[in-house]
């Protein structure tokens, strides 16, 4: 065992360049290439790897030090006897002077991505503006323009893989004075093409040998400040980085900054909250140059059902199912309970038939009563029967919950309905009586129409809309013959149920309403 001193190691003479991550902690293990430490200077950052394995001892460096090759990082109890071994020094690589910008010395890294293109050709550039950026496992680089002028030609793209000495642009134009140039290498390759129009890098060779930051002293305002492993996380989640602001010296992104605007969308998606899901808002015109017009505010049901109804048709592939019930039985056992119906005050719809049918088709087909857990890639299926009812009330739409459907009887589901859609339209409803739905059914049958695409009371996975009754000829075998016809409009969340199942609820739901009795089996 051997306690060791980890430097800073040779990053091609530049100096007091700022810590802005530090990766590890007295007591942890680390193994070989383990990054100790983040570097970031104004063109790019470069995270400091460890030379060998052991167990961190003390860190001598705090975040926000500059730090210089050669200044002392960490101690490190070693499992080996001798010297630490130490990065050799970086070269400077004297490119050919020509109008051609090369990517530069970068190590034994090899395949490097082009991660951005900065310019076009055509472009006006100044001297030191970055052209392109290139990314390695361990480090991003932009390679700058050697000299102001204008790019003619760029030999690259986005996801092109790079190595030392590919050609990745052209640039012409005149050299400026050498006392302008920021940074000594830089200052060499001007020197060198101040006769000729050249362009060429520079380059700093990695602790590793693998990782080819560029250091000048440029001022990068507006360009993203974020490290490799920040880059690849925002490319995984199609983040723009540009979008997110960075809480690290010169705003540079750190891990948490890309979570917390990964998390605050999520919630913006949940919520259905600011400009609606991340959708492009509307542009209202100013209504009033076409007429009179004038303003009211949402009621809370209508903000709600908005956010819920939007939430619902981004996320669930909607498919919907026609169907039709031949009711004419049904509706003259209805009529013959109305005497009965109003000796226990209660009005017989055709609903609770519909409540009790579709709580049977829950239980023959317990796909329709599930939610699925998208994140967990799990499906719930759900071992009870609640199913709400859509009522229209003047303050917006409201779905109450009949609760254990498959439990009640038509009178005491009738009863049930008449009380919540009474309270609903007295707006006594309580919140847990809207809660818990396993499917819902949206009645228009005494307004009108003959189908409609309801859209799914997320996470339910399906809803049934019902229209109008109306009378048509239907052919038994012999003649035409009138009969009742219901129509039903299953729509459902395509994730969780397929078409043909779908065809089988309805059919099922048909079966039952033009055949009571089979209700009772
Ligand atoms: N076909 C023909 N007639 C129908 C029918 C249908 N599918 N459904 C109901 N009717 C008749 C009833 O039988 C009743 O007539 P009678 O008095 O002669 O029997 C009449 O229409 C009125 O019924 P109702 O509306 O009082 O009762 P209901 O049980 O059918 O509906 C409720 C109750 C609360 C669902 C309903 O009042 C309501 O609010 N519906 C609107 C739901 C809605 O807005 N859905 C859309 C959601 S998506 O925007």
């Amino acid at each position: 065992m051997s306690l060791v001193e980890v430097n800073v190691p040779d990053i091609g003479g530049a100096s007091d360049v700022d810590i802005i991550e530090i990766c590890v902690k007295p007591g942890d293990n680390v193994t070989v290439d383990q990054s100790l430490i983040v570097l970031e200077s104004d063109k790019a950052t470069m995270e400091i790897p460890s030379p060998q394995s052991g167990v961190v001892d003390s860190l001598l460096i705090k975040v926000g030090d500059k730090v210089s090759e050669g200044h002392p990082i960490l101690t490190l109890r070693t499992a080996e006897k001798g010297a630490m071994p130490q990065p050799t020094a970086a070269e400077s690589v004297a490119v050919p002077v020509n109008s051609e910008v090369r990517v530069p010395d970068i190590g034994a890294a090899k395949d490097v991505t082009v991660i951005e293109v900065l310019v076009k050709a055509g472009d006006e550039v100044n001297a030191e503006q970055s052209l392109i950026v290139l990314e390695s496992d361990k480090a991003t680089m932009e390679i700058p323009a050697p000299f102001a002028g204008r790019v003619t030609a760029l030999s690259v793209a986005v996801g092109d893989k790079v190595n030392e000495g590919d050609v990745i642009a052209r640039v012409s134009g005149t050299a400026p004075p050498a006392s302008k140039v920021v940074t000594p290498i830089a200052s060499v390759v001007t020197e060198n093409r101040a006769s000729t129009e050249t362009g060429t890098s520079n380059s700093i060779e990695s602790p590793q040998g693998a990782i080819p930051p560029q250091l000048p002293a440029q001022d990068n305002s507006g360009k993203v400040h974020a490290g490799p492993a920040v880059r690849k996380l925002a490319r995984e989640f199609g983040v723009d980085l540009g979008r997110v602001s960075g809480s690290g010296p010169k705003g540079r992104i750190s891990k948490t900054d890309l979570q917390s605007f990964v998390k605050a969308g999520m919630q913006q998606l949940k919520s259905g909250a600011g400009s609606g899901f991340g959708l492009p808002s509307v542009n209202l015109p100013d209504f009033t140059e076409f007429g009179t017009v004038e303003r009211r505010p949402m009621s809370r049901i209508h903000r709600a059902t908005a956010e819920n109804m939007v939430r619902s048709w981004l996320t669930v592939p909607h498919v919907t199912q026609f169907d039709e019930a031949d009711i004419t039985d049904l509706e003259a056992f209805r009529q013959s309970q109305k005497a009965v119906a109003e000796k226990k005050g209660i009005k017989l719809s055709p609903l609770p038939f519909i409540v009790k049918a579709c709580a049977y088709a829950l239980e023959m087909y317990p796909q329709f009563n599930v939610s699925l857990d998208i994140e967990r890639s799990e499906v719930i299926q759900k071992r009870y029967v609640h199913i709400g009812v859509a009522v229209d009330t003047p303050a917006g739409l409201v779905v109450p919950v009949i609760r254990d459907a498959n439990r009640k009887g038509i009178w005491e589901l009738a009863s049930e309905m008449a009380e919540l859609s009474g309270k609903a339209r007295d707006k006594k409803l309580k919140p847990g009586d809207m809660q818990g739905g396993c499917f819902s059914i949206s009645s228009l049958g005494s307004i009108g129409g003959t189908a409609f695409t309801p859209i799914v009371n997320t996470p339910e996975v399906a809803i049934l809309g019902v229209s109008k009754a109306s009378m048509k000829p239907w052919y038994s075998g012999e003649a035409f013959v009138p009969r009742l016809f219901l129509p039903l409009s299953l729509s459902y969340d395509h994730r969780a149920i397929n078409g043909a199942e779908a065809a089988r609820f309805t059919s099922l739901l048909a079966e039952l309403l033009g055949d009571l009795r089979r209700l009772l089996l």
